[in-house]
């Protein structure tokens, strides 16, 4: 799915801002029509934002249902006579677009964009009302999953079995734009190098009938090669890879012709380079990479999971400070304007659905009733469908991303059951036969080791996240660092050819505290806790990666084993370093990319 852009046949316009907002308390928006006329409301929200920590109203925050978000556009002159869409970037988890109070699109998954189109709708140079309806539940049948409950008090409750706050409404950016009648809908590009020569061979869906051509330039603007036709490969002579750390962009500019007429441009970033599972090693341009880095979040204060370019800019830097080369988009696909600034810095992603929580062993620690995971009631054919439509959506908006090396497909799910296999290989199958080029994954959770896993098996890459001197071991450093040694040893013994990530590793830590005896929360045992783990993984050649849990403290539901969240940050919320980041700099900044220990 295409971004929008300005281009010479496309016009975008930006609407984020101040919106009314409306929450429904009592379900009834729609039977009223509040779509069609100004909403009844003295608040406003700002776009892009989670709505729950802008107001002081705590029944605004834990609201289980539809919250309004509306304004009024003017459709700039200069659209007429072209398709004029609407472009939502995520609406968390169903939004629904209206005209003037009629429906024109709706989409279900709270991290995916979607389009509008309302060409019949709207005129050129003409206002209308644009209202977004957005509802924040999660049902058994959604991804990420989840029920909702009716307390004692007659109030209804969301829960899930994930810790991360359920932020939702209108957190990334709202666009209007128009795209010409026949215009070029798809771009797919698969790079390839040998030695000094480059490879992009493309592929273009369009809507109509075109003649395309592309045009490849390089970062000064020079244009290094030229295609034509809807699907072809050229060669880019003396090519700039893409790197991890390095990363070298070129344009590619593909236009669609019709009867010897320019009928729609639309350019894509273009980054050269290979990702590869050979044996044990995760490659990158042939050459073993060794990922350092975080699972991280989208969450800030006051924003929840808002998208903000400071916050980018500043999260960015501070990865870059730390030593980080990598990070997962735990647990669910990022805004675009994160992939496209990984892109630019060379940061390299580990690419994630949203689907977490897909474990009822979770059920004890975050309030049941425990089921099973996969049934009627729980996992059931309709989530599945809709884990298969994630990972559909996710390949065709990242697809083109340098930056991306590998798909995750799901989060600590319980995997040590038969059932797990028939739910997940489908999604394993289709993000294969929709990008063979990249490996796939899943994220292993400590239930369920190499004995009893029955999902690794399908796996290119085997990502663990483990707690041995957290959730296990606590406090226990010695009895720690054994059994992790232990663990790792039966992993990569039973998959000797197979490479392995620690995708989460952590401890909470309250910035400040501190313990001349390394007692837990304190930022010395964060540290200790930290090494420990490292040398374990320096044992094992097929270790090709840490990525601590988390990059920063961040927003959790309420519950008796968080203070105000999950606070196994290396920096706190507010992006200030525990002593653990400092820990991590010292190892992470002298390893190149390269694992310099136990090969
Ligand atoms: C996990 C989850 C992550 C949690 C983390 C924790 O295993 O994948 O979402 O936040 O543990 O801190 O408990």
């Amino acid at each position: 799915m295409l971004k929008p852009q300005a281009s010479a046949t496309r016009e975008l316009l930006n609407l984020d801002g101040l919106w009314q907002f409306k929450v429904d308390f009592n379900d009834e928006g729609f039977s009223q029509n509040w779509a069609a006329k100004p909403l009844n409301t003295e608040l406003q929200a700002a776009v892009p934002a989670s709505y729950n920590d802008l107001f002081t109203d705590v029944a605004i925050r834990e609201h289980v249902g539809w919250v309004f978000y509306q304004r009024t556009v003017r459709v700039p002159r200069g659209f007429a006579g072209e398709r004029i869409l609407v472009r939502v970037d995520a609406a968390t988890h169903e939004g629904i677009v209206f005209v003037n109070g009629t429906e024109a699109a709706r989409h279900v998954g709270g991290y995916m964009p979607f389009d509008a189109d309302i060409t019949a709708q709207v005129s050129a140079g003409e206002e209308f009302l644009l209202t977004v309806a957005v509802n924040n539940i999660l049902t058994n049948e959604t991804i990420p999953p989840g029920r909702v409950v009716t307390r004692d008090n007659g109030v209804k409750q969301q829960t899930y079995l994930h810790d991360f706050y359920n932020y939702a409404g209108l957190a990334r950016s709202v666009w209007l734009h128009s795209a010409p009648q026949t215009r070029i809908e798809d771009i797919t590009v698969v790079t390839d190098f040998e030695g000094s020569t480059g490879s992009v061979a493309y592929s273009i869906g369009t809507l109509g009938q075109a003649q395309i051509s592309t045009e490849l330039r390089d970062e000064s603007g020079a244009v290094v090669a030229t295609g034509a036709g809807a699907s072809a490969t050229i060669s880019v002579p003396n090519v700039k890879l893409w790197q991890p750390g390095k990363a070298y962009l070129y344009d590619l500019v593909v236009r669609a012709h019709v009867d010897g007429k320019l009928a729609d441009e639309y350019t894509i970033k273009v980054g050269v380079r290979t990702v590869k599972v050979v044996g044990n090693q995760f490659l990158i341009n042939n050459e073993p990479f060794y990922f350092t880095g975080f699972g991280m979040h989208e969450d800030h204060i006051v924003k929840g999971k808002g998208h903000d370019n400071s916050f980018l800019v500043n999260d960015f830097e501070l990865l870059k400070w730390v030593g980080a080369n990598s990070f997962r988009t735990s647990h669910y696909p990022y805004a675009e304007e994160v992939m496209d600034y990984a892109d630019r810095h060379g940061i390299v992603i580990i690419d994630e659905t949203a689907a977490v929580g897909l474990n009822q062993n979770f059920a004890g620690m975050f309030g049941g009733p425990k089921l099973p995971t996969f049934g009627p009631e729980t996992g059931n054919d309709k989530t599945q469908a809709a884990l298969l439509q994630a990972v559909r959506e996710l390949i065709a908006r990242d697809k083109n991303h340098p930056s991306v090396v590998l798909w995750s497909i799901t989060n600590e799910a319980e995997t040590g059951i038969p059932e797990a296999v028939d739910f997940f290989k489908p999604a394993f199958d289709l993000a294969r036969q929709l990008d063979p080029t990249r490996p796939v994954t899943y994220i292993n959770v400590m239930t369920e080791p190499f004995g009893k896993c029955l999902v690794a098996p399908l796996a290119d890459v085997i990502c663990l996240n483990r707690y041995w001197g957290w959730y296990e071991d606590h406090s226990d450093l010695d009895n720690a660092s054994k059994h992790f040694e232990a663990e790792l040893k039966g992993w990569t013994e039973k998959y000797p050819n197979v490479p392995f990530i620690i995708t989460e590793y952590g401890a909470d830590t309250m910035p400040g505290a501190h313990s001349i005896h390394n007692l837990p929360w304190s930022e010395e045992y964060q540290s200790a806790y930290l090494e420990m783990s490292n040398s374990v993984f320096d044992k094992f050649a097929g270790v090709v990666g840490e990525h601590v849990w988390n990059f920063a403290d961040f927003q959790t539901k309420p519950g008796i084993f968080r203070v105000l969240g999950n606070k196994k940050g290396a920096f706190s919320r507010d992006r200030q370093p525990k002593a653990a980041a400092h820990t991590l700099r010292a190892r992470w900044t002298t390893l190149n990319n390269r694992k310099p220990l136990g090969e």
